[in-house]
């Protein structure tokens, strides 16, 4: 029930973005675009401003979507975190390289190491890479993103309920599912940078991701760079730094999208100050839709007319198709993969013969 529930959700914004800056009309301009990929978890169709959120704005995501083009008709290709960002990094069915529903913590399998992700087709350009923020195709050293195309990692391998804690902290009691899960570590590299005990530790992650993005562009302005920022908010459980924490009028859920809105801002700052905006594409973007279960967290955000909207396009277009597992698996008409394919078809990259034909990795014991 619960897929089918999560498959009635995954109309997703998505809005792509060229900015035009009046400084430094000397920038790179001749250079290979950047390219700047912010994806939000399970953030709702109704959550920015502009597409019609009450109780606070999100004042640096409407000046994109007023400055870019929006995509109104746009679904994932799957409606959950990990097969949702199989396809969008590898440009792929998450079904075709076995990557179906969330990986859990110290999964045997992760993303197949001979699948070619956006982040290694643009290494063959020149570019930098990087990601700050949530991973979540495979938690072992083998499936992490140093392994698949990026020069940089930090955040947190899987979602942030993968913990043994309940979505205010708690701890679970033995019987809950969670309580065998391990205590969430913060990578960084290929290392555990420290472990997140409480929620205190969730509250500065959107900063954190953030900051290491405006490093990650400051120190990278000079040639062409892929920015990937997954962020871990808004999931559950839903933390907030204390520069935003009670400033909406819409709970925990609406001071974590005016933090992450903040954090569009801090990024586009960055690259305004180093005169590369103009060369650069910002993609802002969901994985899946958000999580209407979670009422007192999530629902006062989404406006209830947006369910009339989000139910007839995502059940017209509801059917299965089977999986390499022999199972069937939900999929919808417009693919995140299709969309990924086309954004790199203008830079002539290649992709290695056999992409999207693999089966998951398996973990080398
Ligand atoms: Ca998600």
């Amino acid at each position: 029930m619960k897929s089918v529930f999560m498959s009635i959700i995954t109309l997703n914004i998505i809005l792509f973005f060229t900015y035009k800056s009046e400084a430094n009309p000397k920038d790179n301009a001749n250079q290979s675009p950047n390219f700047v990929l912010i994806f939000i978890d399970d953030m709702g169709y109704g959550d920015a401003s502009c597409f019609g959120a009450t109780g606070y704005t999100t004042p640096n995501i409407d000046k994109l979507a007023a400055g870019g083009m929006r995509f109104t008709n746009f679904y994932s290709a799957q409606p959950v975190c990990s097969a949702s960002r199989a396809a969008l990094l590898t440009g792929c069915y998450p079904n075709r390289i076995g990557i179906n529903g969330a990986l859990f913590p110290n999964a045997s399998v992760g993303i197949n190491p001979a699948e070619t992700t956006i982040a290694e087709m643009l290494k063959q350009k020149g570019y930098a890479t990087a990601i700050f923020g949530k991973w979540h195709l495979g938690d072992a050293k083998e499936f992490l993103p140093l392994q698949h195309g990026f020069d940089e990692y930090c955040g947190l391998p899987y979602s942030n309920d993968m913990w043994p804690l309940d979505d205010l902290g708690q701890p679970v009691k033995k019987e809950h599912r969670r309580s065998s899960m391990p205590i969430l570590p913060l990578i960084e590299g290929n290392e555990t940078k420290e472990l997140i005990t409480d929620m205190k530790g969730q509250d500065k992650l959107t900063t954190l991701y953030t900051e290491k993005a405006v490093s990650f562009i400051n120190r990278n302005a000079g040639k062409p760079f892929f920015l990937y920022v997954p962020h871990t908010m808004g999931h559950i459980p839903l933390g907030v730094s204390e520069k935003f924490r009670g400033k909406s009028e819409q709970g925990m859920y609406g001071d974590v999208m005016m933090e992450i809105d903040w954090s569009v801002g801090e990024i586009v700052k960055a690259l305004e100050a180093k005169g590369i905006a103009e060369n650069t594409v910002i993609i802002f973007t969901s994985d899946n839709g958000p999580w209407l279960n979670y009422g007192k967290y999530n629902l006062n955000a989404v406006r209830k007319e947006n369910w009339k909207l989000i139910l007839p396009h995502s059940w017209d277009s509801y059917d299965t198709i089977p999986g390499k597992n022999g199972l069937g698996s939900p999929r919808v008409r417009i693919k995140t993969a299709e969309k990924t394919r086309a954004e790199l078809g203008c830079l002539n990259v290649e992709i290695a013969n056999g992409a999207g034909t693999r089966e998951t990795g398996k973990l080398n014991k």
